[in-house]
């Protein structure tokens, strides 16, 4: 963990983006009624849309305003030294080119077939000296063979197979897992022998890959970093390293009805508080459903790092 972390621990702050099909809906679902609901990345779930219906809403899903320079460089700007996309999120929608399914960016969507937003993010973080990593979710509510401790199996595979074309086709310096603590199977859900397992076969795929703990069951023996989501904690749990998650507004996902923006100074003050700490901060951004990041993150992005440029040691 020394080794394969020190770049992590060396660099502290970090971008997350959340963006998936869910961003071409941009926060709200109008019922067959005509009521409108409202959600960022859960929007599937928690707005109930059927899903032949959320299927659709993908086939339009066209960011062609994706700018992975942009990104790389409103990251460079903002100090951060990584970034970490969701490469599947819990829709179960793969945002590159994968042969394990096709339920994914290229082939269920109105987006330019030559384009791999995965591989263009790649490209611009490693010219600016960014790491790149990906965030991806066990908990799948597209795969049919997920919620069946019979077929799970089965839905185990493709996953291991999603993953072995991330670590060959991008060479992430991280892989951030989520939904491990799925409540679709409440009699089953992921076992700690899943998480053993699946953290093995990472380091097994490449051991340099820097992988959280929501990799398993056990949370603090699991993987490499704990994961405290919207908020500091006092002190590390057991001597783990520690990175917090939040966002700019109050959702992950993109929406055009959040405008509970944080001031940058609160920003930098958590920042400073969680360095302080001796922990790292992982701060979201939610593009539009044309790919695009919100002024109102880059604002303060930019804000953040002009403050650290005039007051901070690098
Ligand atoms: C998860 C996701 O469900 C959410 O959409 C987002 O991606 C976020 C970063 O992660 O949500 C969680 C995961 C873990 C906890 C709470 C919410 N937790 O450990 O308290």
């Amino acid at each position: 963990t020394a080794e394969r972390t020190r770049w992590w621990r060396d660099d502290r702050f970090g971008q997350f983006i959340h963006f998936g099909a869910y961003s071409q809906l941009q926060g709200k679902y109008t019922r067959p009624d005509g009521s409108v609901c409202q959600d960022a990345e859960w929007i599937q779930r928690n707005c109930q849309i059927p899903r032949a219906e959320y299927e659709q809403i993908a086939a339009k899903f066209d960011p062609a305003g994706f700018d992975a320079n942009a990104i790389a460089q409103s990251a460079k700007d903002a100090g951060q030294k990584y970034v970490v996309i969701t490469s599947k999120h819990h829709e179960g929608y793969a945002m590159w080119p994968t042969k394990v399914n096709k339920f994914n960016l290229r082939d269920h969507s109105s987006f330019d077939k030559k384009r791999d937003i995965l591989a263009e993010l790649k490209r611009a973080t490693a010219a600016r000296d960014v790491e790149l990593g990906f965030y991806y979710s066990i908990w799948d509510w597209h795969d049919p063979d997920f919620p069946d401790p019979a077929t799970f199996p089965k839905y185990k595979e493709r996953m291991y197979a999603q993953l072995k074309e991330l670590v060959d086709n991008y060479r992430p310096a991280v892989l951030w897992f989520d939904g491990e603590w799925s409540t679709d199977r409440p009699n089953n859900p992921w076992t700690e022998k899943d998480g053993e397992e699946l953290e093995a076969y990472v380091r097994s795929l490449d051991p340099s890959i820097v992988v959280n703990n929501r990799v398993g069951k056990r949370r603090v023996v699991d993987g490499d970093t704990g994961t405290p989501e919207q908020e500091i904690p006092d002190k590390p749990v057991d001597g783990q390293l520690w990175e917090s998650c939040m966002t700019l507004n109050g959702s992950w996902g993109y929406t055009d009805w959040d405008h509970n923006w944080k001031s940058s100074a609160d920003l930098t003050r958590k920042l400073l508080s969680i360095a302080g700490r001796g922990g790292n901060f992982l701060l979201n951004v939610g593009p539009d459903r044309n790919g695009r990041v919100p002024r109102e993150s880059i604002d303060r992005l930019k804000q953040m790092g002009q403050w650290l440029r005039t007051n901070g040691q690098s």
